[in-house]
């Protein structure tokens, strides 16, 4: 059910004539009245605007922080890797590189000695690297598994036995559980397990597969097991992982001693414990396979893993610096739409406004993203923003919520104004926040995968209320805003609808 609120708004929304036509001339007038033009803002009280900037933007990169990582796109089962596979990576990290450096404002352009130009080149370094390791011959392994499940024995029993004659491996390493992060140059994980996969030990399986980690099982201690249970383990853990092709091979690196009889000629039984000799030819046989017949595949997959962690890296600095030029954006913005919801006279007005506030942080965020928009493309899209708002009930969510907390203000702001120009400046700063994350999102898509959908961006708009809400709070939101509003004197119009 809509309320007449909505139903109103959503009316004036399919008069495009109006919300078009008029368009950004009309909220600039707008701004004039208030002196909220956004020139004299960023020249005039820079001060306030900064400071305002800056304990903002700082809440929005803690919150980015929390957020997970960009993640690689990559299907469970490792593909077999080409050599081309790993250059266009890397072609698309020099890309990313180049972009990021166009990106620079001219005095950091210009500053030889800034960190970025420190970073740039340690990634640059890592590209060539990287290149470099696609002839390498040398391989490393990394034995993981939770708590004793027999790592350092294993991979002692290999250092003493099976590394001397394959001078190639230079690296057997063991990693505990989660604690340790695998090192990226790991060629191969043998991964151990003491029985059938618990649902801990899938998990973790799964995220080596998806950063792309070249795996295979090891059962290990296979000797507490007769022999049909052995065989009833390997075969579980197979199914759990057919689809994955990952090898299952049972071991015994350091088999329990065995208590063995013997009956004597004069009747007596002699008993004594032997140490069984260890059993891991099934894994060294698989090893020796591995690295006689797919040593250039282990190495390529790893390639292919660092070139794409550092494009994940390279688009992580790309996009703190486009931040940095997005946010002021936003803030400004989002004061221009309290300035200019607070001044107009007509809700309806406010809403034009909104509008063109919203489309033109759309061509300008774009232009921080590399994309252009046609102002047209722009209102539009805008109009399609606005409407979610509404039908999500956002408008009305943040009417309420500053409604509330704006009571305990002043008496001179309890005032349809205020409350209107807070509003306005939150619903603008959702719009542009979820912006910055849906164009950061699109370009790290090849050009022909980029969609711009404005319309399907209802639930990270939702999300990104909420989260503002909860990061910078909104007594503080209300505060900074209200410094930005005309202190003194208010709109004859709204004093008349307050008293009414
Ligand atoms: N029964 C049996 N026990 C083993 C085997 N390999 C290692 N262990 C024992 O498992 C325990 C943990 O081994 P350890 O190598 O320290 O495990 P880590 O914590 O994974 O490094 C030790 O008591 C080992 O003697 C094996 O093949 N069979
Ligand atoms: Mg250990």
């Amino acid at each position: 059910m809509k309320t007449a609120a909505q139903e109103n708004f959503l009316m004036q929304l399919k008069r495009p004539i109006l919300v078009g036509g008029l368009g950004l001339s009309a909220s600039l007038w707008l701004l004039n009245i208030v002196g909220h033009s956004p020139v004299g803002h960023a020249l005039g009280d820079g001060s306030a605007l900064i400071g305002a900037i800056a304990l903002s933007a700082g809440v929005w990169f803690l919150q980015k922080s929390k957020r997970a990582n960009l993640t690689i796109e990559a299907p469970l089962a490792l593909k077999t890797v080409d050599k081309s596979a790993v250059e266009k990576t890397l072609a698309g990290v020099e890309a990313t590189l180049t972009t990021l450096i166009e990106a620079l404002p001219e005095e950091r352009k210009a500053d030889c000695k800034h960190a970025i130009w420190t970073q740039i080149e340690q990634k640059k370094q890592a590209i060539s690297q990287v290149l470099a390791s696609i002839e390498r011959e040398k391989l490393t392994l990394a034995i993981v598994g939770n708590k004793s499940t027999g790592k350092t024995t294993l991979a002692t029993l290999l250092h003493d036995q099976w590394q001397p004659e394959h001078s190639q491996v230079t690296r057997i390493s063991e990693i505990e559980g989660e604690e340790t992060l695998l090192a990226l140059d790991t060629d191969l994980v043998l991964f151990l397990t003491t029985g059938d996969l618990t649902q801990s030990e899938l998990q973790r399986l799964q995220s080596l597969l998806r950063a792309g980690y070249r795996t295979h099982i090891a059962f290990n201690k296979q000797d507490q097991l007769v022999p049909v249970d052995r065989q009833a383990v390997v075969q579980r853990i197979q199914t759990r992982v057919e689809d994955l092709d990952i090898g299952v091979s049972a071991i015994a690196p350091k088999p329990n001693p065995i208590t063995v009889r013997r009956h004597l000629e004069d009747g007596t039984i002699q008993e004594f414990t032997e140490q069984p000799a260890p059993q891991i030819a099934r894994l060294t046989d698989k090893l020796n396979y591995l690295i006689d017949n797919e040593a250039q595949q282990l190495v390529l997959t790893t390639a292919l893993r660092q070139a794409k962690a550092l494009k994940t890296d390279v688009q992580q600095l790309l996009n703190a610096e486009r931040q940095q030029r997005a946010m002021p954006i936003v803030e400004q913005m989002q004061w221009i739409a309290a300035g200019s919801a607070f001044a107009s006279p007509l809700p309806s007005l406010d809403m034009l406004a909104a509008t063109a506030i919203n489309a033109q942080l759309i061509v300008d965020l774009g232009a921080v993203y590399g994309q252009t928009f046609s102002l047209e493309q722009a209102k539009k899209a805008a109009g399609t923003l606005a409407e979610l708002l509404v039908k999500l009930g956002l408008v009305e969510l943040s009417t309420q919520a500053f409604g509330s907390l704006l009571k305990t203000h002043a008496a001179t702001y309890v005032a349809g104004g205020a409350l209107q120009g807070v509003s306005a400046a939150y619903l603008t700063r959702t719009v542009g926040l979820s912006l910055i994350e849906f164009f950061e999102e699109q370009s790290v898509l090849p050009t022909e995968a980029q969609k711009f959908a404005f319309g399907a961006m209802g639930d990270r708009l939702q999300t990104i209320f909420k989260a503002t809400k909860q990061s910078m709070g909104l007594q503080v939101f209300v505060k900074q805003a209200l410094s930005h509003l005309p202190a003194s004197e208010m709109p004859a119009s709204k004093k008349a609808a307050t008293a009414a």
